[in-house]
């Protein structure tokens, strides 16, 4: 394994002090090594809403600076990057040196979201003309591969890669943790909004451990779950989902299970789904991205509640306890127009939560069945 204070020293040693990106579970160790030296000041380091975003907070800095900045990613963010990789930092617009890390998912066997990035990433790099090392735990000549890679940065003026299997880092925790408030768990949150809804009401829960305990509590409580749609990947999507749903069903009130990353993530889509007199956001924020290590999202300790009202949602709230929950549920019932509640949780959930059993396809057609069916009867 590459020890993971020894890499981002050398790093720091060949000029690359700058980090931002978005987490991912394989790169975990960086994301905690990164946030400790942070705290000491011996580096900066910013989570990011997106990758896209990322990139071009790097940009920026290498302008101010004219030092090489690192950009972090899981492989699922590679396509919110695209966009400045080709139109900012490649050399034949600005030409931007950096050096991206990210995370290679889908290689080998893995969850269905990630099988087709996995198979297409170095056939995406290669498109994106960005020179990559592949990365992992057996590597030996780990600082050679990096330091030739910066050099080719350097020289040719374009982004570069690190393309990083699972297992490659050592373990690394952060050394400070932040105190948690007595919050309910997130799955705690999702079963009492499960159990307060009618049961006519079609659920679209977010990417991540979400989309996982809803799926969960559905067999639990021997319930089809047919309703739901999980959107196992396309992070940050799942309000538009809902909304295109809303849209086509404007008699049937359409839930989104969000999260403060994936909200964050793309905060634009608020605008869209604000004015959906049927759509009801509900937003379990932990302040971090519980589902891939619990690293902070830039959400901190900000409220997104003024956001969603300025945005014109109707009916904003903020929730942190069980019995807030249950009657806000309850008063929802009532109300017209669109809701967003933010319910605070408190970050982590079960070690044995499992995934769904079915494959999306499948899942997909009893969806559609259901919406369908639905509409015929209403
Ligand atoms: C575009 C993209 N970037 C990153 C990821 C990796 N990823 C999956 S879930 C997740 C965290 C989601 O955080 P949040 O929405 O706050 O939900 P939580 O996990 O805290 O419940 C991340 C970063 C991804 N799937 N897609």
């Amino acid at each position: 394994m590459i020890d993971t204070l020894g890499f981002i020293n050398f790093l720091k040693d060949h000029g690359v002090d700058f980090y931002c990106g978005v987490p991912d579970s394989l790169l975990s160790p960086v994301s905690a090594a990164l946030e400790t030296m942070s705290a000491q000041k011996a580096l900066s380091h910013y989570v990011c809403a997106n990758e896209g975003n990322a990139i071009g907070l790097a940009c920026g800095h290498y302008l101010g600076s004219q030092t090489i900045p690192c950009v972090y990613m899981q492989n699922s963010g590679l396509g919110n990057a695209v966009n400045p990789l080709v139109s900012l930092a490649a050399p034949e617009v600005y030409g931007i040196p950096l050096l991206m890390i990210i995370g290679w998912r889908g290689e080998g066997k893995d969850e269905p979201q990630h099988v087709m990035q996995g198979r297409i990433n170095e056939g995406l790099l290669n498109v994106l003309e960005i020179p990559y090392k592949i990365l992992d735990q057996d590597c030996q000549d780990w600082s050679v591969m990096i330091a030739d890679l910066l050099s080719i940065a350097k020289e040719h003026e374009k982004p570069v890669a690190l393309l990083v299997r699972s297992n490659t880092f050592s373990s690394y925790k952060c050394a400070q943790t932040s105190e948690h408030k007595p919050y309910m768990s997130r799955e705690r949150a999702i079963e009492l909004v499960i159990s307060s809804v009618s049961g006519e009401e079609t659920l679209v829960a977010t990417t991540g451990k979400t989309s996982r305990e809803l799926y969960e509590l559905r067999k639990s409580r021997n319930e089809s779950g047919a309703s739901d749609f999980l959107t196992v990947g396309s992070m940050g999507h799942a309000s538009q989902i809902a909304a295109g749903i809303a849209i086509n069903h404007s008699r049937k009130n359409v839930l989104c299970l969000d999260g403060d990353g994936a909200c964050l993530m793309h905060m634009g889509g608020l605008l869209v789904t604000a004015p959906l007199s049927n759509f009801k956001h509900i937003l379990l924020n932990n302040g971090v991205h519980d589902s891939v290590g619990g690293q902070q999202t830039v959400a901190g300790s900000f409220d997104l509640g003024p956001i969603a009202k300025a945005c014109g949602y109707k009916n904003v709230q903020q929730v942190a306890s069980e019995e807030e929950l249950l009657k806000a549920m309850e008063n929802y019932k009532n109300v017209e127009g669109s809701v967003f509640l933010e319910i605070m949780i408190k970050p982590g959930s079960r070690t044995d939560l499992g995934r769904p059993k079915e494959s999306p396809q499948i899942n997909k057609k009893r969806f559609m069945m259901q919406l369908s069916n639905s509409q015929s009867e209403g």
